[in-house]
């Protein structure tokens, strides 16, 4: 018997039509010999639609953009909760209620296995402090950063301002730590841009991170796994400006990647050593993009990780798992497995003292 695996895409997000091209892929991707592949689109409005099980890979995004019964329920799961369970549900989803662990909340309280990180991972690798802070706690180096919330703002800016001008060097870059939102951040150079930067960054959280900016290169690196994660080959992020000397491969925009990086046997030791703590302190399982600043004198500082990253075949944690030996189809493979096997592990708990 095939296993019953639904795909959740679209959602109430910016992300929506990434996430649909994302789908599109994984449809391309999976194997629809071991799997019976549900649609299941959540529209702008957050309705939920279930389609029938996919006779073959979509060909197009415009195929999975489901079209409701006329009785539209915005923020409703109706169409996905009632009827059959899925064996595993495969979130694409960015954002509020995508990556934040309200949606993989959801999958819990239905007891229903799902593909990427769970509840815990999703929201501390939402918000930049509590990440910033778990990275912390685990010894890892990264940029001095100030943080601090609204009401903080308001009743004491004088000595907020004080306090980053001593800690921090210029120029800053003020974020809201809210990591779904990428509009809200803007780069500071001087007290009065800073003061600017963060009542901008106000509008879309309460919660501000401000963080001192470095000259270094952008390195990646992918993991994947639960209990015992490893490492791709790292990917460097390149402006094209820069990229003269290359075959640029993968161009998107105004960067190319470099796969893998070109360091030395330190720096990626070292990358791979922070990646795979940080994926512990959070408690990552599934996957991880690494997100590392590597300086001119090969210092390894932890920007960031992504537990939900672009994920379309020419996305960096793909390419990178490629380049490793990992193909997408295989990638996904993986990642199903590695969903079912950390709720097998989850059913031997007991949660009772009988
Ligand atoms: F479930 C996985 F494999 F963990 C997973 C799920 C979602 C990996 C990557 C993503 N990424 C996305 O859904 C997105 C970046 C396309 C959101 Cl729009």
């Amino acid at each position: 018997m095939r296993k019953k695996l639904a795909l959740v895409y679209g959602g109430k997000s910016a992300e929506h039509e990434v996430s649909l091209s994302t789908a599109r892929a994984v449809t391309q991707a999976v194997d629809f010999g071991k799997y019976e592949v549900i649609p299941v689109y959540i529209t702008y409005e957050g309705e939920w639609r279930k389609g029938k099980p996919l006779e073959h890979p979509a060909k197009t995004i415009e195929e999975l953009r489901l079209a409701g019964d006329g009785t539209s329920q915005p923020d409703s799961m109706h169409g996905f909760l009632n009827g059959e369970t899925p064996d595993i549900v495969f979130p694409l989803l960015h954002g509020t209620n995508g990556e934040d662990g309200t949606v993989q909340g959801l999958f819990e309280v239905m007891n229903v296995p799902y593909v990427g990180n769970g509840v815990l991972a999703s929201s501390a690798g939402m918000d930049k402090v509590v990440m910033k802070q778990l990275f912390a706690q685990a010894g890892l180096k990264q940029v001095p950063y100030v943080h601090f919330i609204r009401t903080a703002w308001e009743r004491e800016k004088a000595q907020l301002v004080e306090k980053m001008e001593q800690e921090l060097g210029w120029p800053m870059f003020v974020k809201p730590a809210n990591l779904g939102s990428s509009v809200g951040i803007s780069q500071a150079t001087d007290r009065e841009s800073l003061i600017e930067a963060v009542e901008l960054a106000l509008k879309f959280d309460r919660k501000i991170i401000v963080e001192q900016g470095v000259t270094a290169r952008e390195i990646e690196l992918g993991v994947l796994g639960n209990d015992e994660p490893k490492c791709s080959v790292s990917g460097e992020i390149k402006p094209v400006a820069t990229f003269y000397d290359y075959e640029a491969k993968y161009k998107d925009g105004n960067t190319a990647l470099v796969i893998p990086a070109e360091v030395t046997n330190e720096v990626t030791e070292k990358m791979e050593d922070a990646a795979i703590r940080a994926f512990k302190v959070l408690d990552c399982s599934g996957l991880v993009r690494a997100d590392f600043f590597v300086t001119a004198d090969n210092e390894v500082l932890i920007n960031e990780v992504n537990t939900m990253p672009g994920f379309t075949p020419v996305s960096m944690f793909p390419l990178l798992w490629q380049k490793t030996g990992v193909t997408y189809p295989q990638l996904i493979d993986q990642l199903i497995e590695l969903g079912m096997e950390r709720h097998t592990e989850k059913q031997r708990l007991q949660y009772t003292m009988d």
